[in-house]
Order: C-alpha cells, then sequence, then structure tokens
C-alpha cells in the first residue's frame, strides 16, 4: 500500500500513537527510495496549531509505501481509536483523483452526511483551487522566534492598550458572558486580541475552498477533508454563507479563529438570532471564546499564573507540566515572587515553566494555564495570553 506523507488514518489515531511499520519512502522530487523500518509516530492533535509534520519518519515531498504494519500495533491502535474505520483504500485519497472527482467525491460524502444538496451546489459549485493556499502550506515556517521575540511580537504595549480599551468599550457584554460562562472578561478579550487583533485580521480566505484545497493536497488530507465536512455542515446549519465564512489559509475562522469542528462544539449564538455569528456578531465571538474555555475546564475563580524567581540550585527535572506542586512546597524549595517575597499563601498546585529555556522567564501557572494549551497547545501562546491578561488586570 502506498501514500503520501499525510496518510488518511491520521485523523483517528490517538495523538502520540505508535506504529511500527516496514516500508521505504521516496522522494516524489528525485525518485529516490530508503527503506524505512520501525516506530512510525503519529502527531495528530491539530497539525495546523502545532505545525508539527503529522508523521515524522515522512517529512514533506516524500511517498511513503508501507509493505507492512505491526499487527500487534495495530491492534493496539484498533482498541485506542478506531484505527480501521479510518483507513481508506488506496483510491480514497484525494490526491490519486483528479480535482473534479476529488469534488465529487467530497460531495457524496457530505449527501450520505445527510448535508443538503442546494447547500453544497452553492457551497462546492464552481470551486477552484487555491494556489496561495498550497505555496503557504509547503512554505518552511520562519526561522523560529525566541520566546522574548514572540512576547514582544504577540503582546506589544500598543496592543495591552488597545485591550485596554476595548474591555471598557464591551464592559456590559463581557460582564453578561463573564457571570454566564464562569470566565474572566480579561482572558476573553486577551484571547480575542491575540488571535485576530480584535476582530480586525480573520483572515482573508474562503474556508471551503481553502480547505478543499489542503484537503485534496495530500499532506494532511483526513484532518483536512474533515474539517471540509464540517465548514459544509456549518453552512448548511445556516450560520453563515459560503461568501461571509473567512479565516486563515489554514481553516481557521471568524474572530477567535475557530476550526470548523471546534465551531461546532464551542460556537455559541449570544445575540440570540439564531445563527452562530462568530464573523459578525461580536458578542456571539466573545461568547464563542468563553463557552470554549469554560467547556474545557476553565476555572473563574483563579488566574493563569504569574512569573516567579526560581532558586540556582533548582533541580531542572523539577520544570514542567508533568510536576505539579501546591504553592507550599514550591515556597519550601526557594521559588519566590519576582521581587524576592514569599509565594501567595493559597492552596493550588502550581507547575513551573521556563517557554524560553533555563536562561528565560520561569513562570509559576495553575490548571488555567494547561486550559488555555487546550486552545493551542503551546508554552508561547499560553504565556502570551496570561501576560497580556495581566496587562488588563484591575488589581
Ligand atoms: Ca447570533
Amino acid at each position: 500500500m502506498s501514500f503520501l506523507c499525510n496518510i488518511r488514518r491520521e485523523a483517528a489515531v490517538p495523538p502520540g500513537l505508535s506504529v511500527r511499520i516496514a516500508g521505504r519512502r521516496e522522494s516524489r522530487k528525485t525518485g529516490r527510495a530508503s527503506p524505512v523500518e520501525g516506530p512510525l509516530t503519529i502527531f495528530l492533535d491539530d497539525p495546523v496549531r502545532t505545525a508539527l509534520p503529522p508523521v515524522r519518519l515522512c517529512p514533506q515531498g516524500f511517498r511513503l509505501n508501507v509493505h507492512a504494519i505491526d499487527r500487534r500495533f495495530f491492534l493496539a491502535s484498533v482498541a485506542a481509536g478506531g484505527f480501521l474505520a479510518s483507513f481508506p483504500g488506496e483510491a480514497a485519497l484525494g490526491n490519486d483523483l483528479d480535482f473534479p472527482s476529488f469534488l465529487a467525491g467530497v460531495r457524496q460524502e457530505a449527501l450520505q452526511a445527510g448535508i443538503r444538496a442546494r447547500t453544497l451546489d452553492v457551497a462546492l459549485g464552481g470551486l477552484q483551487p487555491l494556489p496561495r493556499v498550497l505555496e503557504l502550506d509547503k512554505k518552511q515556517p520562519e526561522k523560529t522566534l525566541t520566546f522574548a521575540e514572540y512576547i514582544q511580537r504577540v503582546v506589544p504595549q500598543a496592543r495591552i492598550d488597545t485591550a485596554r480599551r476595548k474591555l471598557q468599550e464591551n464592559q456590559l457584554l463581557l460582564d453578561d458572558i463573564s457571570r454566564r460562562f464562569g470566565v474572566q472578561p480579561r482572558f476573553i478579550v486577551a484571547l480575542w486580541g491575540i488571535e485576530t487583533d480584535f476582530g480586525q485580521r480573520m483572515g482573508t480566505f474562503p474556508i471551503i475552498p481553502a480547505l478543499a484545497t489542503l484537503a485534496y493536497d495530500g499532506r494532511r488530507s483526513a484532518f483536512f477533508r474533515k474539517e471540509l465536512m464540517n465548514a459544509l455542515t456549518i453552512v448548511d446549519q445556516g450560520h453563515v454563507t459560503p461568501d461571509a465564512m473567512i479565516g486563515s489559509w489554514a481553516g481557521a475562522m471568524g474572530q477567535n479563529q475557530f476550526m470548523p469542528s471546534s465551531f461546532l462544539a464551542y460556537a455559541y449564538d449570544w445575540d440570540g438570532d439564531g445563527r452562530r455569528d462568530i464573523w459578525g456578531s461580536r458578542p456571539d465571538a466573545l461568547a464563542s471564546i468563553a463557552n470554549y474555555l469554560s467547556k474545557v475546564g476553565w476555572k473563574g475563580n483563579e488566574t493563569w499564573g504569574r512569573e516567579v524567581k526560581a532558586p540556582a540550585r533548582l533541580d531542572a527535572a523539577l520544570v514542567g507540566l508533568d510536576t505539579r506542586k501546591s504553592i507550599a512546597a514550591w515556597n519550601a524549595l526557594g521559588v519566590r515572587r519576582v521581587d524576592g517575597g514569599e509565594l501567595p499563601a493559597r492552596d493550588l498546585e502550581a507547575s513551573l515553566v521556563q517557554p524560553g529555556g533555563a536562561e528565560g522567564p520561569t513562570l509559576m501557572v495553575y490548571d488555567n494555564y494547561r486550559t488555555v494549551m487546550k486552545w493551542n497547545k503551546s508554552l508561547y501562546f499560553a504565556s502570551a495570553v496570561g501576560f497580556l491578561a495581566d496587562g488588563l488586570d484591575e488589581r
């Protein structure tokens, strides 16, 4: 069996699952092949946001020919998450078809899922792949930013100032939303600001053509095809027209940059017009952010964490989200406030993280920091949300 690197079965494989395979991979450019044998770790959890290649052993531009999959791993993965169900024959791969045939397959699948033909006529009629989307998808990531550079870019003083203004302008709305979902307004505004500069930069790509392009391309087809189906469902439910459904090239939509799957799970109709409109309705967009956080475990009576001062002799093995200790225990280990004072006496479990490495700041983080990482699994991102929210704290 043969796949492009973006193996279609990725979508139903639990994140971090290891699969043992034997096969060969060949460069699509040069045709040169090399054998591959060994464990294949499949990174699944939202490849867009983490920007990790879904399959480490098979980098972009290679075709992977799998001769054998170790049965035990295979069966283990079936038990773990329905591997079989999303393991289609080769013919089902988008990139083995021409684009019109691929679209016909999408239409068929959508009809079977109960999406109305009329919706599909409008959403898929005349649809062409978007070359710019592929260009952006294939672009190598720019040089990695250091933590300090990232924070400077994402939480500049100007954004803190704007966020403070937005918080005031929307105070009544945010207070209502906050009461309903148990999420402090400053965190809602921080995510709104970081994701789209408070709704100013939602992205300009039409979502359905962008997702169809990525689903057809084959690098992460399974993930994007599923999101394409979700996007068609959203249009079919009448929340937005295909023309108004815009976002980033990779499918993150509206003022809060929800992927279609997040939309279906968390988007909220706050203004009560029957449509969950995260593009045009600020109340819907802000309530959707709060609903998301609330549903994934936000604690409205806690903050995210704080910068601390680690003692010089701190065991490096204690740094990281895997280690949780009470604040009192950290205090006993010599962790102090930035000003050198004792840590607060609150009865909370905390972890220490150093997003910029041992030379950068040390942050003592609580459960809400982990909750932000469910939105975007990045220490940099979660820290930026915390810093921006702190800039709005009226303490
Ligand atoms: Ca609405």
